[in-house]
Formats: C-alpha cells, sequence, structure tokens
C-alpha cells in the first residue's frame, strides 16, 4: 500500500495541554507520526512519497475562508506580543454569550475553537496545511487507480469542524479527502471513524448531506470527550437524515462489543451503496492508550483491516489519534497489513 507522509509534521509540537488542573506535555506529539512511518518502512508495506501541493481551494471545500485567514495569520498576530507560550483560548462563546466576531486575538481564537486542547505554534499552520495535502495526494493515488492508501496525516483532523479547532485538531483531513472525491465525480462516500474519539467534526461537515455517509464507533459522549456530539440518536438533518450513524460503546470495551459495532457500521456502509470509503483511523482504541478506555489488543487490528477490506470498496486510510506511542506503529499499521492480506 502507497503511503503519503510530510516531514512538516515536525513543525507543530505543541507544548502543553491541561489535564486534572495540571498542565502536563501534549499527548498528541511529533513521535506518533514518525513511529508510525517507521513501522511503515519496517513492515515495507510499500513506498512512502511526498504530498503534491494542491493548494487550498480543495481545503476552503470544507473549513470557511474566514477560518482558514484567521488560522494562518494567528501565529504572525500572536507573536507581535513576544509570547513564551503557544496560543491557547481561554474563553469561547457558550450559550449565553453572544456569537459575535471580536476584534482581538483571543476573542476570535475563542470563536474558532471549541476547547483548549489545540495549541497553535510557529508552524502549526504549516503543518496542518501539509497534513491536509498529504490527505488529498493519497485521495489523488485512489482516483488514478489505486485501490487503497495511506495518508500519514499529522496533526490529525476528525475533531476540526467547518470554522472551529480543538481536540488537537485543526483541519479536517478525511472530511476534505471526501470532499475531493465527490469534487471528482464520486456519488456517494463512506467515512467509517474508528478514533477511540467521536468524529463531531467530520459529522457536522456532513450532517445535512447525503453524499457522504458518516459512520463512527467510539466511547459513549455521555463519558468521553467530545461530550457534547455522538450520541446514537443523531441520524443526521434535512437531506441528509439517515445518513448519520454513531455506535457508542461503554469504557473497557474489548474486541467482541467494537467488532460487532463493526459489523453494524459495514452493514449501513454495504446498505449505503459507497463507491469509496475514507477510514479516520485512529489506534487510540488500543488496550494500553494512556487517554482512553478500550481494550483492543494488537491483533484485533489485524481483523478491523480485514474487515474493512470485506466491504470490497477502495479505500482510503487518514491517520488520526493514538498517544501509546511505542504501539501506534505496530497497530496503526497492521489495520493496514489486515486491509491487504485479507
Ligand atoms: O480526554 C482527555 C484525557 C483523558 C484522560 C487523560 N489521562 C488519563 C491522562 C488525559 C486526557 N482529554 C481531552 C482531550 C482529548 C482529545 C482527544 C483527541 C483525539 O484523539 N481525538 O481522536
Ligand atoms: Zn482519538
Amino acid at each position: 500500500m502507497l503511503t503519503i507522509y510530510s516531514d512538516d509534521h515536525h513543525l507543530h509540537h505543541g507544548r502543553c495541554e491541561l489535564i486534572d488542573g495540571q498542565l502536563m506535555p501534549c499527548f498528541e506529539m511529533p513521535s506518533r507520526a514518525d513511529h508510525v512511518l517507521q513501522r511503515v518502512k519496517d513492515r515495507q508495506l510499500g513506498a512512502v512519497q511526498a504530498p503534491k501541493d494542491f493548494g487550498v481551494a480543495p481545503i476552503a471545500r470544507v473549513h470557511t475562508d474566514a477560518y482558514l485567514d484567521f488560522f494562518k495569520g494567528a501565529w504572525a498576530r500572536w507573536a507581535l506580543t513576544a509570547p513564551e507560550g503557544d496560543l491557547l483560548p481561554y474563553i469561547w462563546p457558550a450559550r449565553t454569550l453572544r456569537h459575535v466576531l471580536p476584534k482581538s486575538l483571543h476573542g476570535q481564537l475563542g470563536y474558532y475553537s471549541f476547547d483548549g486542547g489545540a495549541p497553535i505554534t510557529a508552524g502549526t499552520w504549516q503543518a496542518a496545511y501539509s497534513a491536509a495535502q498529504v490527505a488529498l495526494t493519497a485521495q489523488a493515488a485512489i482516483q488514478n487507480g489505486a485501490y487503497s492508501a495511506f495518508a500519514l496525516c499529522r496533526p490529525p483532523g476528525h475533531h476540526a469542524a467547518s470554522d472551529l479547532m480543538g481536540g488537537y485538531c485543526y483541519l479536517n483531513n478525511a472530511a476534505i479527502a471526501a470532499q475531493a472525491f465527490i469534487d471528482q465525480g464520486h456519488k456517494k462516500v463512506a467515512i467509517l471513524d474508528v478514533d477511540y474519539h467521536h468524529g463531531n467534526g467530520t459529522q457536522s461537515i456532513f450532517y445535512a448531506r447525503s453524499d457522504v455517509l458518516f459512520t463512527s464507533i467510539h466511547g459513549d459522549p455521555a463519558a468521553e470527550f467530545p461530550f457534547f456530539l455522538g450520541y446514537v440518536d443523531e441520524l443526521g438533518e434535512g437531506a441528509g437524515e439517515g445518513f448519520n450513524f454513531n455506535y457508542p460503546l461503554a469504557a473497557g470495551s474489548g474486541w467482541q462489543q467494537w467488532s460487532a459495532a463493526l459489523e453494524k457500521a459495514c452493514a449501513e456502509i454495504e446498505r449505503y451503496g459507497a463507491d469509496v470509503i475514507v477510514v479516520s483511523l485512529g489506534v487510540d482504541t488500543f488496550k494500553d492508550d494512556p487517554i482512553s478506555q478500550f481494550k483492543l489488543d494488537s491483533p484485533d487490528y489485524l481483523r478491523m483491516g480485514q474487515r474493512i477490506a470485506r466491504l470490497g470498496k477502495p479505500t482510503l486510510f487518514v491517520m488520526e489519534g493514538g498517544y501509546a506511542v511505542e504501539e501506534i506503529g505496530i497497530n496503526a499499521v497492521n489495520v493496514l497489513e489486515g486491509f491487504e492480506n485479507a
């Protein structure tokens, strides 16, 4: 399987996130992607290529121009204040506040984010832009005839909505790729999000549309981040009604429960009749993941890939979460090898 990878992800290395009242080093760190790349090479999965540059236009099919302008320019505005730390929001337009766009950098940062988990550093825009190009290059490979491809994206993307960053995500790589498939003539794209966390950004982007089916297996949002989306009764709206399926699972779920949910998601994807599948590939479902509560073991990821392969459709894998850094490569590449050797 072809892997698309850019070293630019090293340009993004947030210093800290707030956990249990303390500032801790970010779980979302460059070594994550380095381990996955090393495993791709060790297992001789296939060629590793750098991304092409498709420009900002395909990204702007998913994200608003105002959001992209803000994100691209935010660090330069912050740098004028000679800061010592990353740019992090500290206020959001919650229920009783107005959704106006203030003039101040911090007001705008709150407007364009939904949590404090997406630090902007000097290189964050370039890293996120390159990750989107990684996804688009892998998408183009499939559009040009490849049966599968792996977009080794970092930073991840599935929490990012059209004008919101959060949950370590800035640009929604999977959504950008799915939209590119539609723009290049596909009629039905299915997204299968297997990350531990609900892909709230991806769901919101396609919630009112029937040309992109969204399915997600994740920790129950009643107990897990992102808390405010990902419930089973979210089925889509308007033209998108019946094209959104969430499978929240309890903490402690292992392969038995997880694979039963996968069967349900696969049944919906088959019923839908997708032309092509985009997998939001997070491996923070692993039993030793430091921030998650599922119990999948490394061989389960081979089974996951095999089951996805049985859908029998061209498939683009887009890297999302996974924080057990030593095992992230084994688990992610197991999915890809399972897919290839099904
Ligand atoms: O959920 C957390 C979190 C949970 C447990 C932690 N421990 C036990 C140290 C630490 C943090 N934090 C909220 C931010 C989670 C962002 C998830 C990003 C992701 O992987 N999305 O797919
Ligand atoms: Zn996750």
